[in-house]
């Protein structure tokens, strides 16, 4: 019988490290993972904690890469999935300087702990659409060879992130992998995101707990896909024989005013009745349009989404539902 493969993340109590705890777990892997001190010790693990013991957490934290040389000793791992980020664009304009710690200096941090501690593992990066920034093709589509242009702290210290993971890969002969993702979501998305502020306002509404939901930009477009697809496309980049970058996307893509529309249609509702402006919502520079090409990781790996726009739409509909009626809103 083969050895039981181990796996390492950071930010498994995020939405995408939990999911991608449960896939792992269900292929048989043993799962470590650093997770930060919260000061309400029931909130920090709250995304995992279906799993009980099955996720080996240790403290731990990218700016101190002591916890981090620790923490890889202990787990030994065959993969590394760095998910770990300060991940809200708009909030990352509020401290430019710490998300630039995190995700930039963080990933040195990481990538340093790899390279001496454990270098044969596979290394998997979450990049990110924002990389590309204003920037596409001259057929309008972003792929692996376009050029960054990010227009946020968060888009430059993830383009930070993902050259620095491209230069290790060559100069020291490592297995490590980009994936640049565009937006995912879920039930488990946290709730300042823009798709789970909507579908969660909107349930709020239909059941008399408020009247109005408060947005900035409507008209930015985005591709929704759902983040358990997307886990499964981290762990299939560290499946292959060759470390790659790979873009993630499902083609579909819509403003924030169609999904706006399709969520209070849903319910039974307008969205103009209820959705008023607030520029609070509004970013420093905006990123108005992301598209991408997503053929490479298709034909290479054979990834496909498995959730279409509405599927991901009526699955957070019916989480938020049950959350509001069982008063349990985190
Ligand atoms: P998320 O829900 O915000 O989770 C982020 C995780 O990172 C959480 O577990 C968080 O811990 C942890 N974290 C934050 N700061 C940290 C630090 N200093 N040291 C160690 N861990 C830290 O984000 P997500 O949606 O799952 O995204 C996962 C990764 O993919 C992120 O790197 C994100 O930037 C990237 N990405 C996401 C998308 C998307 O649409 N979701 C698209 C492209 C790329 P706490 O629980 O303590 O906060
Ligand atoms: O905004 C507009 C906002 O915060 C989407 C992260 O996972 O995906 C995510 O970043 C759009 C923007 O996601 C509100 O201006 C309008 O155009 O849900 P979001 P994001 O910025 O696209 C990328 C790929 C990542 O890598 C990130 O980690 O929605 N918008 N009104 C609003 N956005 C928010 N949050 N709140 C509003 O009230």
């Amino acid at each position: 019988m083969s050895e039981q493969k181990r796996a390492f993340l950071t930010g498994p109590t995020g939405q995408d490290g939990s999911y991608l705890s449960e896939l792992l777990l269900d292929k048989g892997y043993k799962v470590y993972g650093i997770m930060r001190r919260h000061s309400v010790s029931e909130a920090q693990d709250i995304r995992i904690q279906h799993l009980g013991d099955e996720v080996h957490t240790m403290y731990g934290d990218l700016t101190d890469k002591g916890s981090l040389v620790k923490a890889l000793k202990i787990a030994q791992p065959d993969e590394i999935y760095n998910l770990g980020a300060m991940s809200h664009v708009r909030v990352s304009f509020d401290m430019p300087e710490y998300v630039c710690n995190v995700n930039a200096l963080g990933v040195v941090n990481l990538l340093e702990a790899y390279r001496y501690v454990c270098p044969q593992a596979k290394f998997y990066q979450a990049s990110s659409s924002e990389q590309f920034g204003l920037n596409c093709d001259s057929d309008g589509m972003q792929r692996e060879t376009t050029p960054f242009a990010p227009v946020s702290p968060y888009g430059c210290a993830k383009a930070f992130s993902h050259y620095l993971c491209n230069n290790y890969r060559h100069a020291y002969k490592l297995f490590i992998s980009c994936g640049q993702l565009f937006n995912h979501e879920s039930p488990r998305r946290g709730s300042n995101f823009v798709t789970a502020k909507i579908v969660k306002g909107a349930v709020e509404i239909q059941q008399g707990l408020r009247g109005k939901i408060e947005l900035g930009n409507l008209k930015a477009m985005r591709d929704w896909g759902h983040a358990k697809d997307y886990v499964k496309a981290m762990w299939m980049m560290l499946q292959h024989n060759e470390p790659y970058n790979f873009v993630v996307y499902t083609g579909d893509t819509h403003t924030i005013e169609e999904f706006c529309k399709v969520v209070f249609e849903k319910l039974g509702m307008d969205y103009k009745e209820h959705i008023s402006y607030n520029s609070t919502f509004e970013r420093a520079q905006e990123l108005p349009y992301l598209k991408g090409d997503s053929s490479k990781i298709r034909k290479t790996l054979g990834w496909e989404p498995t959730y279409t726009f509405d599927s991901l739409i009526n699955e957070m509909i019916e989480h938020w539902q049950e959350k509001i009626k069982s008063g349990c809103i985190v």
